[in-house]
C-alpha cells in the first residue's frame, strides 16, 4: 500500500522503537517521568518558549490551549479554513463555552489584516470580547501552505494592537520552517502558545506538545488534567518524540520534494487539476475535473491499485507525502492515477 491519506500514518522508526524500549519512566502526574521532562524541555527550547507540555494529540493541545487562554463567554477568532474551525471547534465550545468568530482565510492560508479588523467588534457592538486569535502554519486545507515570518508578523501585529492573545496551531510548523529555510522560532516568536505534532511528518507514534510561558503551561497542565489527559509512565511515548525532534526534522525536505514530484505527475493527467504554485510542503490538494469519474470512484479505483488518498469535498482530493513513501513509491502512485483515470474513459 502507498498510503497518501495523511502523514499521520507514518510508522515509528527503528531508532524510536529502540528508544521506547529503553526509556526511563516514572509517574508523570507527580512530574517524575524523566523522559517526558526531557522531551518537554527539548520542545520548549526548539520552539522558543519557556516551557512545554506533552499531550495526547494535536486536538488535545489546541483544546487545552484555548481552555488555558479563555474564560467561558470569551470570543475566539480563527480562519474559516482552519483545522480548529472545521474539525475541533465543537470541543472548545462545549468544554470552554467559547464563542467563535470565523475570519475568511485567503487561499494561501493567511488572514488579511482588514478581514481580521472587520471581525473585531467596536466598543458598542454586542459581541463577546475577543480574547484569542488562532493561527495555523502550515495551513492544512490551504494546500499545506507555509506562512512566512513576515506574514505571521503582520497578522500578529493587528491582533496584538487589539489586545488579543495568539495561539498557533503548528501541527506541521516544522514543515513550514524547513520549506522556508528559517529557524522555526521565527514562525513562533509572536505566538503566546504553540501546539505542534510529533505524530505527523515527524513519524512518532503518538503525541503533540503545547508550548508557552511557564505560567501558561502551569495553567495548561491543570486543563489537561481536567479533560482527562493526564498521563503516567508516558516516557515510553516521549522517548519516540525525542527521536522525532532530533532526527526527523531536516528530512522533511524529502517529503516536500516528493510532494512536488507527485503534483507535477498529477498535473499531467487529463481530468486532474493541480495548482503547482500552491505546493510548498508535503500536502497536495487537487481537483478532479473529469466528468466520467467521481471522487469516490477515483478513491475506490486507486485502492484496488494499492494507493490511498482522501476525498475532501468535491471536487477536491488530498494526497500527503511522508516518511516511508520514497521517490519510487511516488512514481508508482502517479502511474496508478493515470491507469485509473484512463480506464474510466
Ligand atoms: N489533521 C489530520 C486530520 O484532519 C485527520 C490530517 O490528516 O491532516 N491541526 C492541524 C492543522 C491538523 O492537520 C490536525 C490533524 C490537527 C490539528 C489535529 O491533530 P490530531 O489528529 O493529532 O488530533
Amino acid at each position: 500500500m502507498i498510503d497518501l491519506r495523511s502523514d499521520t500514518v507514518t510508522q515509528p522508526t527503528a531508532a524510536m522503537r529502540e528508544a521506547m524500549y529503553r526509556a526511563e519512566v516514572g509517574d508523570d502526574y507527580y512530574g517524575e517521568d524523566s523522559t517526558v521532562n526531557r522531551l518537554q524541555a527539548l520542545a520548549a527550547e526548539r520552539i522558543g518558549k519557556e516551557a512545554a507540555l506533552f499531550v495526547a494529540s494535536g486536538q488535545m493541545g489546541n483544546l487545552v490551549s484555548i481552555l488555558a487562554h479563555c474564560q467561558p463567554g470569551d470570543g475566539v477568532l480563527m480562519g474559516d479554513e482552519s483545522h480548529i474551525y472545521r474539525v475541533e471547534v465543537e470541543a472548545a465550545a462545549t468544554f470552554g463555552g467559547i464563542q467563535v468568530r470565523a475570519v475568511p482565510n485567503e487561499p494561501d492560508g493567511t488572514l488579511k489584516p482588514v478581514s481580521l479588523e472587520a471581525a473585531i467588534p467596536g466598543p458598542y457592538v454586542r459581541f463577546p470580547r475577543p480574547k484569542l486569535l488562532l493561527l495555523e502554519n502550515t495551513h492544512n486545507r490551504c494546500a499545506g501552505s507555509a506562512l512566512t515570518p513576515a506574514q505571521m508578523d503582520s497578522i500578529c501585529a493587528v491582533a496584538r494592537g487589539r489586545g488579543l492573545s495568539i495561539h498557533l496551531d503548528g501541527a506541521r510548523v516544522f514543515n513550514a520552517a524547513v520549506s522556508l529555510g528559517v529557524d522555526v522560532k521565527e514562525l513562533t516568536r509572536n505566538a503566546d502558545s504553540v501546539m505542534f505534532c510529533l505524530s505527523k511528518g515527524l513519524s512518532a507514534p503518538v503525541g503533540s506538545l503545547l508550548a508557552g510561558s511557564e505560567k501558561f503551561i502551569r495553567r495548561a497542565r491543570d486543563k489537561r488534567q481536567m479533560v482527562g489527559g493526564g498521563m503516567r509512565q508516558a516516557g515510553v511515548l516521549a522517548a519516540a518524540g525525542i527521536v522525532a525532534l532530533t532526527e526527523m526534522v531536516d528530512r522533511l525536505a524529502e517529503d516536500h520534494a516528493n510532494a512536488r514530484l507527485l503534483a507535477e505527475g498529477l498535473a499531467e493527467i487529463e481530468g486532474l487539476e493541480v495548482d503547482l504554485r500552491s505546493i510548498q510542503t508535503n500536502i497536495v490538494i487537487f481537483a478532479l475535473v473529469a466528468e466520467h469519474i467521481t471522487p469516490a470512484e477515483l478513491v475506490a479505483g486507486l485502492e484496488t491499485e494499492g494507493v490511498r488518498l482522501l476525498a475532501i469535498a468535491p471536487p477536491l482530493l488530498r494526497v500527503v507525502t511522508h516518511h516511508g513513501v520514497e521517490r519510487a513509491g511516488i512514481e508508482m502512485a502517479v502511474d496508478a492515477f493515470r491507469r485509473v483515470m484512463e480506464a474510466k474513459d
